[in-house]
């Protein structure tokens, strides 16, 4: 069965077993807006009620796969009051992501930046291209990760690493993710496509329910632990989105110059 949805900022096309989700804001290289956030929501709560579906993949369309939030919209668009709401969106749309009881693939090419990365980094397994732009840079603009990235990298570098990398906040390539163990893949730029048909079909050919069973068992022990987490960051960032080093970030950003951070 093929069946193909095109919302305002997610394609979906679904071929048999795999379902193929492409966030579509190329124009502002995929940056999280509350449509793509909820968008993305609404077709993974579709998905995960899809008996047919087995492995849902996530790329992004044009120069590459997410920017995170969108720093340009962050001011207007998080207000007072509806900040704690983006928030809870973020948070739903990360724990729908990281429980999917499916096998989750995200092939990366160019941008995975912020909560960009964030999303990438609660999938089963990801690929991206050696000449990818990896950042786990909410700093840059005087944040701290959120989307549950503080329990996802931690699950995957332990908490030193962690922590160095968040307050590094540099941009990666392919390899050297691949070599601090962020990713699981990478391939020539150009070969992600080939390289996420390679690993579905190569999922398709192995006792795939097994392997579904041990994510849940995973999933399982884990969640209680990325729920807190996820409340932990939403109360952090709260604090961070009034200072004034995120408002230099921010403005620093937009004119394109070194950001002057004053500790407050
Ligand atoms: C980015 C990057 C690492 C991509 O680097 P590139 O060198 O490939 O692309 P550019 O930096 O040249 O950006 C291209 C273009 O996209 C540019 O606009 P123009 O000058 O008008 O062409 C950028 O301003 C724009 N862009 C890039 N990222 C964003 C964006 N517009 C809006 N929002 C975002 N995020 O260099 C980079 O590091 N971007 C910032 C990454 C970041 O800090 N993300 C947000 C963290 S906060 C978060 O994710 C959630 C908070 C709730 C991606």
């Amino acid at each position: 069965m093929s069946l193909s949805q095109t919302f305002e900022t997610v394609q979906l096309h679904i071929d048999g077993k795999i379902a193929k989700v492409q966030l579509n804001r190329p124009k502002a290289l995929n940056a999280l807006d509350t449509t793509l956030l909820n968008e993305l929501l609404e077709v993974l709560q579709k998905l995960k009620k899809d008996p047919s579906v087995l492995i849902i993949e996530l790329t992004g369309e044009g120069k590459g796969f997410s920017a995170g939030g969108d720093i340009k919209t962050m001011l207007s668009e998080a207000t007072e009051e509806n900040f704690l709401t983006i928030m809870d969106s973020i948070s739903e749309l990360v724990v729908t992501l990281y429980t999917m009881p499916k096998l989750v693939v995200t092939g990366i090419h160019g941008a995975a930046a912020g909560l960009g990365f964030g999303l990438a980094l609660a999938s089963d397994y990801i690929i991206c291209e050696e000449s990818s732009k990896l950042a786990m840079n909410f700093i840059g603009i005087g944040l701290i990760p959120d989307g549950g990235s503080h329990f996802l990298l931690q699950e995957r570098i332990g908490t030193v690493d962690s922590k160095k990398l968040i307050w590094n906040g540099k941009i990666m390539e392919g390899q050297e993710a691949l070599m601090k163990g962020l990713v699981d893949e990478v391939t020539s730029t150009g070969k992600l496509r080939e390289s996420l048909d390679r690993f579905e079909e190569g999922c398709l050919q192995k006792p795939i329910l097994a392997m579904l069973k041990t994510k849940e068992i995973y999933v399982e022990s884990n969640k209680e632990r990325l729920i807190k987490v996820l409340e932990l960051e939403k109360q952090g960032q709260t604090l961070m989105r009034s200072t004034e080093d995120h408002r230099e970030g921010i403005q620093a950003f937009i004119e394109k110059r070194k950001p002057s951070f004053k500790g407050k």
